[in-house]
């Protein structure tokens, strides 16, 4: 796992005007960003809306984007579900069809005891030869530094993806765990505080829309350049600001489309900007924003 680092877009899933999943769209939209210089992809996580979609989805989702990019990149797949029967075999799918590492959120909607969310993980990673990422993320609830240490004692999880704002535990992740576990900061707005704290990668949903800020803000950091870093990191934060007060999937998608990648509609109940009207009010609102 240690090797897949970087900008790593915790990609869209484009669905057509019958909301049915748009294998085009979806591959124009993995090469417009392969021309942008991501390294690697996250397949349906939260942005992939994947908790709108059935198994059948999800799994044709993975394969269609394994199958574009080809091996030019790595590829990791949130396969992540409430129940474990059906997160093995969302599992052993992605491992056949040749994704490099597998994440998951931990089960949730029943808060279920500790003990249960390890063994969630460890009957996972027993699954597959797959090294595994957990997801810590407030929608599903975080973990505390215990539990982080205590998922790390898990054999095959290998790394978390660290969507909490407390970025002073990634140094302690990395000094009391291991300086092997690997971090992926998991908030686009504070992507520069996540590496200079010492994630490996970021993964994220607006690195769909504006790849090269933060492919900027990775190299400003390896550089130790913190007023590039943060000129950069402004920058972004306006347009994610401007996002997250909307429908924050539905604003990436038309910002897409107006850079030449239609990444399509979203799921309901997300909303969408693609007739006239809507998509005119959500530039205009975009201008005013930018003055
Ligand atoms: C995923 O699984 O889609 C992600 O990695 C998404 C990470 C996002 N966090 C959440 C809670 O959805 O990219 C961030 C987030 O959209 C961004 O920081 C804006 O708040």
């Amino acid at each position: 796992l240690s090797d897949i680092t970087g900008v790593i877009p915790a990609l869209i899933t484009p669905f057509d005007e019958n909301e049915a999943f748009d294998e085009k769209r979806m591959r124009a939209c993995v090469r417009f960003l392969l021309a942008r210089k991501v390294d690697g992809f996250y397949l349906t996580g939260s942005t992939g809306e994947t908790f709108l979609m059935s198994p059948e989805e999800r799994k044709r989702v993975v394969e269609v984007v394994v199958d574009e990019v080809a091996g030019r990149v790595p590829v990791m797949a949130h396969i992540g579900a409430i129940g474990t029967h059906l997160s093995v075999d969302l599992a052993q799918h992605a491992q056949e069809t040749g994704v490099d590492a597998l994440s998951s959120v931990p089960p949730f909607y029943w808060s279920f005891p500790q003990h249960e969310v390890l063994g969630y993980y460890a009957d996972l990673t027993a699954s597959t030869d797959l090294p595994m990422i957990v997801y810590n993320v407030p929608l599903a609830g975080l973990f505390g530094f215990d539990m982080i240490s205590k998922l790390a004692q898990i054999k095959g999880v290998e790394g978390i993806k660290y969507t909490a704002p407390t970025h002073f535990e990634i140094m302690r992740i990395k000094a009391e765990i291991s300086k092997d576990f690997v971090v992926y900061s998991g908030a686009d707005e504070m992507a520069m505080s996540g590496l200079s704290f010492g994630a490996d990668g970021i993964i994220g949903s607006l690195y769909n829309l504006m790849p090269e800020l933060f492919i900027g803000i990775r190299d400003a950091i390896a550089a130790k350049d913190l007023a590039r870093a943060q000129a950069l990191q402004e920058t972004a934060n306006a347009v994610i600001f401007f996002g997250v007060s909307r429908s924050l999937m539905a604003v990436i998608k038309r910002g897409m489309a107006w850079q030449g990648a239609d990444a399509g509609y979203c799921r309901r109940p997300f909303s969408n900007y693609y007739d006239a009207e809507a998509e005119e009010a959500l530039k205009n609102d975009f201008r005013q924003a930018q003055e």
